[in-house]
């Protein structure tokens, strides 16, 4: 059994995707960001950096994995599935996991910190996150030109981490999805699956 702790944000929600997805026996537990759950120390166990997602699988020994680029990549590997086996489609998964975690995601951290967290509204700082943040959606619309998934043929963990940031955090851009036609196309597919239905349903 996997223990989850998460939050239903885009980071949360690809966790939360994965485990629905793959089938693999779990418990959700919502983190409360707003009693600083996440810096005490048992969580800090789970990640040193205090942030959500985090897993602890008790059937490997009480494994402890943080970050939600690993944590897909542990729960692919567990689960044998959404990850390719060949070298070059897994190394494409690999760019796209890390594009969308340590480039894309942080856009929109940015947006967030400076529209409800920072105090005093610092328009240049909001306009130049936002500008970043559609820069990145229109490439990421480009490279869903004519393709079904965002690599080779298969639904991968690379369309579960970037569907939540399409549809969740898009929502933080002026304009939604409304002038990237191939991801709303691509995000319809994908949230049309039951078990992506059900992962992002959870604690909303
Ligand atoms: N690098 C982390 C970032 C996760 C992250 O930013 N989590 C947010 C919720 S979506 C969080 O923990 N926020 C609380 C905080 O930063 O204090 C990952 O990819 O898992």
């Amino acid at each position: 059994m996997i223990d989850l702790y998460t939050v239903p944000t885009a980071n949360g929600q690809k966790v939360q995707i994965l485990l629905e997805e793959t089938g693999l026996d779990y418990t959700p537990h919502l983190v409360d960001l707003t009693a600083g759950v996440h810096r005490q120390a048992p969580f800090l166990k789970m990640n040193p950096f205090g942030r959500v997602p985090a897993i602890v699988d008790r059937g490997a020994g009480d494994l402890a994995v943080g970050e939600t680029l690993a944590i897909l990549m542990y729960l692919a590997e567990k689960g044998e599935r959404f990850l390719p086996k060949d070298t070059r489609g897994r190394s494409e998964v690999l760019q796209w996991l890390s594009a969308i975690s340590a480039n894309i995601g942080p856009l929109f951290r940015g947006i967030f910190m400076f529209t409800s967290v920072v105090p005093g509204k610092i328009e240049p700082a909001i306009g130049y996150f936002r500008g970043e943040a559609e820069k990145a959606f229109v490439m990421l619309d480009r490279a869903l030109t004519d393709r079904t998934w965002l690599v080779g043929d298969e639904y991968t963990i690379a369309d579960i981490s970037a569907y939540p940031v399409a549809v969740t955090s898009g929502k933080n851009l002026p304009q939604g999805l409304t002038p990237y036609p191939n991801i709303a196309r691509w995000a319809e597919r994908i949230g049309a699956r039951p078990a992506v239905q059900r992962g992002m349903k959870l604690f909303t």
